[in-house]
C-alpha cells in the first residue's frame, strides 16, 4: 500500500511554515510541493550555505498570506518557537567545522560541540547539513536552571542527516543524559530512529524528524521497574514527525511498516507530548506503549498506516505496566485504523478530543474514561461499547457539523457555534 494522501499534507505544511516563518528560515521542501511526498529537494544541494529567510512561501491555509501580518498561533498543533538570541551562544559548530575553539570565527564540528557542552552552555549549530556517519551521544547532565542547549544558529536551520549510513545500521543520535534542551533542529534519513531518548528531564522544542527508518522520536530505555531513573519526564513541544517508515526492510527490529511511529514513548513515566504534529508515519502517530502517566495534548495525528503498520492516530498504552495515559484536545483524522486507541493501557483518559474519518473514532477498554469527545465520519463507527463514557458527541442528539472539513482551513474540525457541539471536542474553550 502506498502512502495515504489524505487531503495532501497542507495542514502539516502550514504548521511547519508557521514554525519556519518565525525562525526566519525555510528548508526548501515545503514551498510549492503541496503533495504527499516531501523530498527535501534543494537542502542537500545547498551544502553548508546558510538557509535564507526569503521563502517561507508555502502559504498553505492562507494564514498571514498577503500583507505580512503574522500568522495566527494555532491553538492545536505546533506553535512558533522563538530562537534564542545569538548573543547567548557559548559554543558554535558548523557542518565544515574543525578544531576545538568552537567559536563563530573557528567553529568546531558537531561531535566536538557535544563533547564540550556542559550545564549552562548554549551550543549553536550553523545552518546546513551535518553528515551523521558516527554515533552522537548527548551524555552530559545539565540542571533544571542550567540546561545544556543545542539549537540552530538564529535564522538558520541545522539538519542532522543520516543518509550516508546504510539503512538498519546502529548509528543513532541519543540523549542519554539529562536536562538537555534541543530546539529548532531537523533530523532526517537516520538508519533507525531519528532521535532516541533514554535519558530523563530533557526538552525538545520545534524539532522536526522525518524520513527516518524507524520511529521519528523515541523515548525508550529498559522495561525495568520502578520507572523514573531513565526515559522519564521528557517533554516534546511544538515538534513535527512525519514520513518515518520501516516498510520493505527485512532487518531485526523492523517490521515492514509496523515499528515506525511518529513519536513513541516505549517505557518510563511522566513524559509529555504537547502541541506536536505527526503524519504519514508507517505505524502509529503517537504510541505510549508500556509507559506510565504520560500526557499527550493539543496534538494532531493524521494519515497513518503504511504496509503492515498498525495505523492508529494515538495509541495510549500497550503491555503492562502501561497505565494512565491522558489525551486531551487532540485531533486524529484520516488514520487507517483507530483515531484514538487505548490499546490495552490501564486507566486511560480521553478528554475533549476530535476524531474524523478514521476507520473508527475511539477504541476504549473497560476502565478507559472518555468524556466530551467528538467523533465524526469514522467509517466503522464512533466508538466501541466499553469504558466510562460521559457527554461525548455520540451520546448527544443531532449530527456534528464543522465550520470546515478542509485541513488547510484554520477552522478545520471546529464545530459550528450553534450546532450543539461547540462545547465539546478538541477546540472546546480554545
Ligand atoms: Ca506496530
Ligand atoms: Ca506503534
Amino acid at each position: 500500500m502506498g502512502r495515504l494522501d489524505f487531503h495532501g499534507t497542507s495542514l502539516a505544511i502550514s504548521a511547519l511554515a508557521v514554525l519556519l516563518t518565525i525562525t526566519g528560515c525555510s528548508d526548501g521542501d515545503s514551498a510549492g510541493t503541496g503533495g504527499a511526498t516531501v523530498t527535501d529537494a534543494g537542502v542537500g544541494g545547498q551544502g553548508g550555505e546558510l538557509l535564507d529567510a526569503s521563502s517561507p512561501t508555502d502559504a498553505a491555509g492562507g494564514a498571514g498570506g498577503a500583507g505580512g501580518s503574522p500568522a495566527p498561533v494555532p491553538p492545536i498543533g505546533p506553535r512558533p518557537v522563538a530562537p534564542t538570541p545569538a548573543s547567548s551562544g557559548t559554543i558554535i559548530a558548523a557542518p565544515g567545522g574543525s578544531g576545538t575553539a568552537c567559536t563563530l570565527a573557528e567553529p568546531c564540528d558537531l561531535w566536538e560541540a557535544v563533547d564540550q557542552a556542559a550545564a549552562g552552555d548554549v551550543a549553536f549549530l550553523r545552518g546546513g547539513s551535518y553528515d551523521i556517519n558516527d554515533q552522537v551521544r548527548f551524555s552530559g547532565d545539565g540542571t533544571a536552571s542550567q540546561p545544556i542547549l543545542f539549537e540552530s544558529y538564529p535564522g538558520e536551520l541545522a539538519i542532522l542527516d543520516g543518509s550516508s549510513v546504510t539503512i538498519g545500521d546502529t548509528v543513532t543520535i541519543r540523549i542519554t543524559g539529562s536536562f538537555y534542551v534541543l530546539r529548532l533542529l531537523e533530523i532526517r534519513n537516520m538508519p533507525r530512529q531519528g532521535l532516541l531518548i533514554p535519558g530523563t528531564d530533557n526538552l525538545l522544542e520545534g524539532v522536526r524528524a522525518h524520513h527516518n527508518h524507524l520511529t521519528g522520536f523515541q523515548i525508550s530505555a529498559s522495561y525495568d521497574l520502578p520507572y523514573g531513573s531513565e526515559a522519564s519526564r521528557n517533554i516534546l513541544r511544538d515538534c513535527v514527525a512525519h514520513d518515518n517508515f520501516d516498510e520493505g526492510y527485512v532487518i531485526a527490529g523492523f517490521a515492514n511498516g509496523g515499528n515506525a511511529d511518529g513519536i513513541s514513548i516505549s517505557n518510563g513515566t511522566e513524559n509529555r507530548v504537547e502541541h506536536c504534529l505527526v503524519y504519514q508515519n508507517s505505524d502509529d502517530g503517537i504510541d505510549t506503549w508500556r509507559s506510565t502517566d504520560g500526557y499527550v495534548g493539543y496534538t494532531i495525528a493524521h494519515s497513518h498506516g503504511i504496509a503492515d503498520g498498525n495505523a492508529n492516530g494515538f495509541k495510549a498504552g500497550g503491555l503492562e505496566p502501561s497505565a494512565r495515559t491522558f489525551v486531551e484536545h487532540c485531533i486524529a483524522y484520516g488514520n487507517l485504523a483507530n483515531g484514538i486507541d487505548f490499546n490495552s493501557g490501564a486507566e486511560v483518559v480521553f478528554s475533549y478530543n476530535t476524531t474524523f474519518q478514521n476507520a473508527r473514532g475511539f477504541s476504549l477498554g473497560d476502565d478507559t474514561e472518555a468524556d466530551h469527545n467528538i467523533a465524526s465520519g469514522d467509517t466503522n463507527g464512533d466508538v466501541n461499547s466499553a469504558g466510562i463514557q460521559t457527554d461525548n458527541s455520540w451520546q448527544r442528539d443531532g449530527t456534528v457539523e464543522f465550520l470546515s472539513e478542509d485541513p488547510t482551513s484554520p477552522d478545520f474540525l471546529r464545530p459550528t457555534p450553534s450546532g450543539g457541539f461547540a462545547d465539546i471536542g478538541a477546540y472546546a474553550g480554545l
